[in-house]
């Protein structure tokens, strides 16, 4: 079943019932001020950081699961009824109820006996404020005397503090009320520099900023008793819960329509003038009041609402294409895209399925999120990579996350996740390719954000790979560490006390044993990527020296990482092998065979080949390929939390859809465009929107994982929006399938399409020059002949113009 449907004209998804099987999501802001907002107008909003600037509450893993958030209430002041547009909190019946989530903004609207709201969200660009321009319309033939309430509860800035320290925070909550605007100011007394503030554009008849004012005792969202008798009580918090609220009376003639602008926005002063003076107990208002007066006048918002679209429609103009395929236009052209700024800016941290408390940004995800960002937003994946590298140890190991806010390393964690390191090289490569700005090589970037310590990106490069040589194992492949890729795959935990869990015990072991071969694959490309950056970078020296690296760890792969029919996964603490027929469970995993292939490994002498060939006969399922093979029915302490899964989830043999788009990729390198293509429809959200109610997850974009063959629940998905998946799939439909993408040299066109497909166009924006690219097929093969501006040329990289031309017109011709 269905829960809505794709307007791919105006960017949209529109969900037309508010019971979705999960809370259907959309995010508002992209720059410093974020905000999660479901379609029923729940979520919270954070500044930069979703743990320690948490400005809202919402109320995550609750029952039901999406609760609190940006609510407004609709009263019928003539017999007391009352009702939320966005259906929660009140949940009545709605005669009417939409949620269109666009780029950027949410559109949600509801209609009870005659009388219409619809409140469009967002968040201005440049701005660090969130609007919701609420508008209401009287459909009925007589005029209607109406309440609005509106209600946002804050949080007490640090997440993790607010949710467990209330024995303190009942008693700091703190606010100010002028000129019928609300200043949450809880803190103050200490910092002084910062605050939140909510205003609106109308006159107000009431306000409450304390909410069990607004609540009355033992009442709910569903039945505030401000709403219920029609009368906010002007409450000041003191303590408690602060919260903003606002009532504004309105009296609406048949058809007539008011349109109300509420705006919540955030303050902190700048680094170099952090503190208002030392005994400044009323807030700085002075300091957002002209802001304040801008958007309570609703041209500005409308002003704000036109640049916020722009701003989508240049990001996503960079790639434009028509395929055959509706799912593969869409996710391309509009979500895919979309859902690799969120994880960009994101990470993994605030979602559904991730509290916004637990994870900072990842080391080797947002190396891998920028293979689906760097063509939008260069200039800041130029600050993320420099960001990264800082947060480099000097061994050239890294730390697994660091905390947005103050860009340090992540302590509670650490490092030694041996992968993390080779992910900076293959995000800086991309960035070079897509930019050709080699001065990053040399900007001086410091190890783990220590002063003194700065060295040129180039070395921190260098060092990367200089760590997987120190960390070689008794097969001559790298040390898996803590883990690799695959965080569950813990193989130096063990312990031989029954009921240990997959934390590691110190002593059970120094950790030189067990070792990954898929970490040997991604060396290999690693390897090849950085003697690509040395010799665009003109250091000819060192191509040879990584060169011979990459072909090393290639020999050893084959050697020690070949099982017969497909790539072993690993040796562990013991040198037992791991994803090996030798073994009775978890004989094959996905990972060492898409990604050893991506390096190359196998590619002529059709070990490769081989590798896809046994991924597609033991991996494969109608709904994606899962992780490995048979699932572990049990708990092995020497394999870690991978076997704490039960079996088809997570880890544990689920569908892990971050590295299905691996063997797609894998599979374009072997020219099999007919399997890459269904292996991407298979996980591709928009393809399963039929199966809603199984799928569970949100139509638009990709989830981390859906249930494998192995779970009672297969084809059901969990996690989405913030996984690698969206980079990925991204990466691998344009760059692979489509086959456009950035080189040193220039803009390759070699697609490897499906045999059905008679071709397709696009546009390409890259270095600033719009190629605008057709391919048509003239045989079902992927031979690719190439005219440029109507010349034929060799190969398939297309040349940036010399004459400094701003577009070039592309002809592919596959036979
Ligand atoms: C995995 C989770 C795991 C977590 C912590 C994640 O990357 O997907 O299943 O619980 O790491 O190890
Ligand atoms: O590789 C990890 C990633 O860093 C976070 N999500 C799960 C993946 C597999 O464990």
């Amino acid at each position: 079943m269905k829960y809505g449907y794709f307007d791919d004209k105006a960017r949209e998804y529109v969900i037309t019932r508010p019971d979705t099987p999960m809370p259907w999501i959309n995010y508002i802001g992209c720059e410093g001020y974020f905000g999660i907002l479901s379609a029923t107008a729940g979520g919270y909003s954070y500044y930069k950081d979703a743990r320690l600037r948490r400005l809202t509450r919402g109320r995550y893993n609750n029952v039901p699961l999406d609760f609190g958030g940006r609510y407004i209430y609709v009263r019928d002041n003539a017999d007391g009824s009352f009702f939320s547009p966005s259906w929660m909190p009140v949940r009545g019946k709605l005669d009417d109820y939409s949620c269109r989530h666009g780029m950027g903004y949410s559109v949600i609207s509801g209609k009870k006996n005659g009388i219409a709201a619809s409140t469009r969200y967002f968040v201005p660009m440049g701005e660090n404020l969130e609007i919701w321009d609420f508008t209401v319309t009287n459909e009925r033939a007589e005029s209607a005397d109406l309440s609005i309430f509106s209600i946002a509860e804050f949080c007490l800035w640090d997440a993790q503090d607010d949710a467990t320290n209330f024995q303190r925070n009942f008693s700091t909550g703190q606010v100010e009320v002028e000129d019928e605007v609300i200043y949450h100011k809880t803190e103050y007394r200490e910092r002084r520099n910062h605050f939140a503030w909510f205003a609106c554009s109308e006159k107000l008849t009431g306000f409450d900023t304390q909410r069990e004012a607004f609540l009355g005792p033992w009442r709910g969202w569903e039945d505030p008793k401000a709403v219920a008798e029609g009368k906010s009580g002007d409450s000041i918090a003191h303590g408690w819960q602060p919260v903003a609220s606002n009532h504004i009376k309105l009296s609406l003639k048949p058809g007539e329509t008011r349109r109300i602008v509420f705006v919540l926005g955030y303050h902190e002063n700048p680094r170099d003038q952090k503190f208002d003076p030392p005994n400044s107990q009323t807030i700085n208002k002075k300091l957002v009041k002209p802001t304040i007066a801008k958007f309570r006048d609703p041209k500005n918002v409308d002003a704000a609402f036109a640049a916020l679209k722009e701003n989508w429609d240049t990001l996503l103009g960079k790639i434009q294409v028509q395929t055959p395929d509706v799912h593969t236009d869409r996710m391309v052209n509009v979500w895919n895209a979309y859902q690799c700024m969120a994880t960009f800016n994101m990470s993994r941290s605030a979602s559904t399925f991730e509290s916004g408390i637990g994870r900072g940004l990842g080391f080797r995800d947002s190396n891998q999120d920028l293979l689906g960002f760097v063509h939008m937003v260069p200039e800041r994946a130029r600050q993320r990579i420099l960001d990264l590298a800082a947060t480099q140890f000097a061994s050239g190991g890294a730390y697994h996350q660091y905390q947005p806010m103050t860009k340090k390393g992540n302590n509670d964690i650490g490092g030694g996740f041996n992968d993390d390191p080779h992910w900076l090289i293959i995000g800086v490569a991309q960035y070079l390719k897509e930019t050709g700005d080699f001065s990053i090589l040399d900007e001086k970037v410091p190890f783990d954000t220590t002063p003194g310590t700065e060295v040129p990106l180039y070395e921190h490069l260098r060092r990367s790979i200089q760590y997987a040589l120190d960390n070689i194992g008794p097969h001559g492949l790298p040390l898996i560490g803590q883990a690799d890729w695959n965080d569950c795959l813990n193989l130096n935990c063990f312990s031989d006390e029954p009921g240990q869990s997959f934390q590691c015990l110190k002593g059970a072991t120094d950790g030189k044993t067990a070792e990954s071969v898929f970490i040997g694959g991604l060396m290999v490309l690693s390897c090849k990527e950085l003697a690509g950056v040395a010799k665009a970078a003109g250091k000819p020296g060192d191509v040879e020296t990584y060169l011979e690296l990459a072909q090393k760890m290639d020999e050893t792969v084959r050697k020690h990482g070949w099982d017969g029919e497909w790539f072993l996964r690993a040796y562990d603490n013991f040198g037992k092998k791991i994803g090996s027929h030798e073994n009775e469970e978890g004989k094959i995993y996905i990972e060492p065979q898409g990604f050893c292939v991506i390096a190359g490994i196998g590619v002529e002498d059709g070990t490769a080949r081989k590798a896809l060939d046994s991924v597609n006969k033991h991996l494969a399922t109608k709904h994606g390929i899962v992780l490995q093979q048979p699932a572990y029915t049990r708990y092995y302490i020497e394999l870690g939390e991978i076997s704490s899964y039960p079996p088809g989830y997570k880890e544990n043999a689920g569908i892990f859809c971050h590295n299905n788009p691996w063997v797609i990729i894998a599979e374009t390198i072997l020219g099999n465009g007919d399997q890459a293509h269904d292996y991407y429809t298979r996980i591709c959200p928009s393809a399963r929107e039929e199966i809603s109610d199984l799928h569970k997850n949100e139509p638009y974009v990709f989830s981390q994982m859906i249930a494998g063959k192995d779970a009672p629940t297969h084809g059901e998905a969990k996690n989405s929006w913030l996984t690698g998946t969206a980079a990925w799939t991204f990466f691998a439909a344009t760059a692979y399938i489509l086959g456009i993408r950035a080189e040193y040299d220039g803009l390759r066109v070699q697609p490897v399409i499906p045999k059905a497909w008679d071709g397709f166009t696009a546009t390409r924006v890259f270095r600033g020059v719009t190629f605008d690219i057709s391919v048509k097929r003239a045989g079902k093969g992927n031979r690719v002949a190439l005219t440029v501006d109507g010349k034929a040329i060799d190969g398939t990289i297309v040349p940036l113009p010399k004459d400094g031309a701003k577009t070039v017109k592309v002809e592919a011709v596959l036979s």
